[in-house]
C-alpha cells in the first residue's frame, strides 16, 4: 500500500531511448523503496526508477502502451482538477496529470498548483517539468535517442562522456556535469528523442505587477489563502508536524494547522548548544497546545553535517546551505516512520522578510531581486527530509498565497514599523501578541549557524575579510565531492577541508 499522508513518489530516475543505452546506477540521497519500471512503448523504451515512502509507487506513474508519465510530488489543487477531467475522487495525482496532458497538451503544467516533478513520455516526445517554483529539482540530458531525468542531479553524474550531449537553450548548467541541465523552476522541457532537440516553455512566472489593496482586504486574504494552503497540505491519517521556530511565520502556519486539524499537532524546535529560539517557540507551542518537542544538537555535530546538507539540497549557493543546515540537522532528528512536515519556510522572500529594509522602493527592489534569483538554490528541495524518509511542504510557496504575497505593494509588507505587516495582521487573533510581534531572526542566527561556521573558518587561519570566499569555496568543494564525484557525505571530514581550503589556497 501506499501511504495515504505522504506522496507516492519522492523521485525518480528515468531513461526514455529509442535507441538503447544503459541506465546509470540509481544513485539517490532520498531515502526510500525503489520501483524499478521497464515499459517497452510503441515507440520508445523507458527504464525508471521511482523511490517511494510506501510499500508501492502506483499513484506515482500511468502507462498505457504508447505513453508513460512518472510524477514525484503532489498536487494542491485536485478539486479544480476533477472539476475540468471530471476524474474520480480517488484518482492518483498521476492519473490527473495524464488526463490534463490528453486534454491540454503541455499546457497541463500551467494548470497544477503542486510540489512535484514529472517526465511524460509519449510517441518520440518526452515532457519533463517542474512546479511554478522548481521545488521539486529536476535535471535533464539530452542527446539524439536518448533522453535522462532525475531528481537528484547525481543519479545522472554516471551518466558517461558529454560528447552526443545537446544543449538546453534557457536551463542552466550544471556545475562538474558537462551535458546536464536543470529544468527551470515553473518550466516544462519540451524534448524530441529521436533527434535530440529541446524546447523550454515557461508555465510560471513570479508577478511583477504590485497591487494597491485596501489593508483590511490584503489582511483578509492573505488570512484565505494561507488557510486553504495549510489545510491542503495537512495529512489525511495521523498528525502534523510543524517545523516551529516562535518567529511569526512558522507560528502562523502551527496556528493554522492546529485551527484546521482534527488530531492534536506536533510541534519540533531545534537549537544548538550555542543559541536556540527555544523560549519563543515555546510560547507559541503553549498557546496552542501543541505536542512540543526540543532538540539541541552540538555545534560540532551541526558542522559536520555540512557534507550531508549539501549532498542533499544540490545546491552551490553558501548562504542558502547556511539556512538549511540546521533544518538538515533537525530533519535528521525526527526519526520514527515518515512524517508529514508543514514548516514556514520561504515568506521572507515575497515579504522581503530578509532584508531589514523600511524604505519602500528599496524593499520592493529586493522583493523583486530575490523572486527573480530563486530558481536552481533548491532551498524547498524535499530531499532534506527526504533523506530521512519525511516529507516537507512549504505552505507560503503554495502558488496562490505566492502570487498573493508578492503581488502586495510594499506598503502592506512594511507598515507601521513592522516588517511582514501584512502576514503579522492575518494571523493576530491566533497568536500571543509577544509572536506577533517578535522581530525577524533567520534560522541560521537563531541556531548560532552562522558563526559557529565563520569560528571554524577563523580557527583555521582565515582572515576576516576572507570568510565569506573561504565558505563558497567549501560549498562548491563538497558539491564537487558529494554530487559530481559520488562520495559519501559521511566520509568527508569538514575541518580537513577547511584546513586544506584555508592553508592551500584552494583545493
Ligand atoms: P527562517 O525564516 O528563520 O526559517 C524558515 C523556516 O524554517 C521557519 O519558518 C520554520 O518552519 C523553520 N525553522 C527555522 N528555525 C527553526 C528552529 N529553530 N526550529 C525549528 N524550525 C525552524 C532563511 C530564514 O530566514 O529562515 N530562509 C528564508 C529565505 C532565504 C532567502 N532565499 C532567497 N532569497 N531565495 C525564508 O524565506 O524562509
Ligand atoms: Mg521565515
Ligand atoms: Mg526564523
Amino acid at each position: 500500500m501506499a501511504q495515504t499522508h505522504l506522496p507516492a513518489a519522492y523521485g525518480f530516475l528515468a531513461s526514455a531511448h529509442t535507441s538503447g543505452g544503459r541506465m546509470p546506477a540509481a544513485v539517490f540521497a532520498t531515502l526510500g523503496r525503489q520501483t524499478l519500471l521497464a515499459e517497452r512503448l510503441r515507440a520508445q523504451t523507458v527504464d525508471a526508477v521511482l523511490v517511494h515512502p510506501g510499500s508501492d509507487a502506483d499513484g506515482a506513474y500511468t502507462t498505457d502502451g504508447d505513453s508513460l508519465l512518472l510524477f514525484a510530488g503532489e498536487i494542491y489543487n485536485r478539486e479544480e482538477i476533477h472539476g475540468t477531467l471530471g476524474t474520480e475522487e480517488s484518482a492518483s495525482d498521476a492519473v490527473l496529470v495524464t488526463g490534463l496532458i490528453e486534454k491540454y497538451g503541455l499546457h497541463a503544467f500551467r494548470m497544477i498548483n503542486g510540489r512535484y516533478a514529472a517526465l511524460a513520455v509519449s510517441g518520440t516526445r518526452v515532457l519533463a517539468a517542474t512546479d511554478h517554483a522548481g521545488s521539486v529539482p529536476l535535471y535533464v540530458r539530452v542527446e539524439p535517442g536518448r533522453v535522462l531525468a532525475a531528481t537528484e542531479v547525481k543519479a545522472l553524474a554516471g551518466a558517461g562522456p558529454a560528447g552526443r550531449c545537446a544543449p538546453v537553450l534557457g536551463a542552466r548548467r550544471v556545475r562538474g556535469l558537462p551535458g546536464l541541465h536543470q529544468v527551470p523552476a515553473g518550466a516544462v522541457v519540451d524534448i524530441g528523442v529521436d533527434t535530440g532537440s529541446a524546447a523550454v516553455h515557461r508555465t510560471w512566472l513570479p508577478p511583477v505587477h504590485r497591487c494597491l489593496t485596501e489593508p483590511d482586504d490584503a489582511v483578509n486574504a492573505v488570512r484565505a489563502a494561507l488557510d486553504k494552503a495549510v489545510v491542503r497540505r495537512l495529512p489525511a491519517a495521523g498528525r502534523p508536524l510543524v517545523v516551529l521556530s516562535g518567529g511569526i511565520d512558522s507560528s502562523a502556519v502551527a496556528a493554522l494547522t492546529a485551527g484546521a486539524s482534527a488530531t492534536r499537532t506536533d510541534t519540533l524546535s531545534m537549537g544548538t548548544d550555542v543559541s536556540n529560539e527555544f523560549p519563543q517557540a515555546r510560547v507559541v507551542a503553549e498557546h496552542l497546545g501543541s505536542d512540543h518537542r526540543e532538540m539541541t544538537v552540538e555545534s560540532g555535530e551541526l558542522l559536520a553535517l555540512l557534507p550531508h546538507t549539501v549532498h542533499a539540497a544540490e545546491s552551490l549557493d553558501p548562504e542558502v546551505i547556511e539556512y538549511l543546515l540546521p533544518l538538515t540537522a533537525m530533519y535528521r532528528c525526527i526519526g520514527g516512520p515518515p512524517r508529514r512536515v508543514l514548516t514556514g519556510y520561504g515568506a521572507d522572500i515575497p515579504l522581503g522578510g530578509m532584508h531589514r529594509e523600511d524604505r519602500l522602493p528599496n524593499l520592493d527592489a529586493a522583493v523583486a531581486l530575490d523572486m527573480d534569483s530563486f530558481d536552481g538554490l533548491n532551498e524547498m528541495s524535499p530531499v532534506l527530509s527526504a533523506v530521512s524518509g519525511h516529507w516537507s511542504t512549504h505552505p507560503y510557496w503554495d502558488r496562490e498565497v505566492l502570487e498573493l504575497l508578492t503581488s502586495l505593494e510594499s506598503g502592506l509588507k512594511r507598515r507601521f514599523g513592522r516588517d511582514k505587516w501584512v502576514l503579522r495582521a492575518s494571523v493576530s487573533d491566533l497568536l500571543p501578541t509577544e509572536t506577533v510581534t517578535r522581530p525577524k531572526l533567520g534560522v541560521h542566527e537563531g541556531s548560532g549557524t552562522t558563526a559557529s561556521f565563520s569560528l571554524l573558518v577563523r580557527r583555521a587561519g582565515a582572515g576576516e575579510e576572507d570568510i565569506a570566499s573561504v565558505k563558497a569555496q567549501v560549498v562548491r568543494h563538497l558539491f564537487d565531492r558529494t554530487v559530481v564525484g559520488g562520495e559519501q557525505p559521511d566520509d568527508i571530514d569538514i575541518e580537513d577541508v577547511i584546513d586544506k581550503i584555508v592553508g592551500g589556497g584552494g583545493t
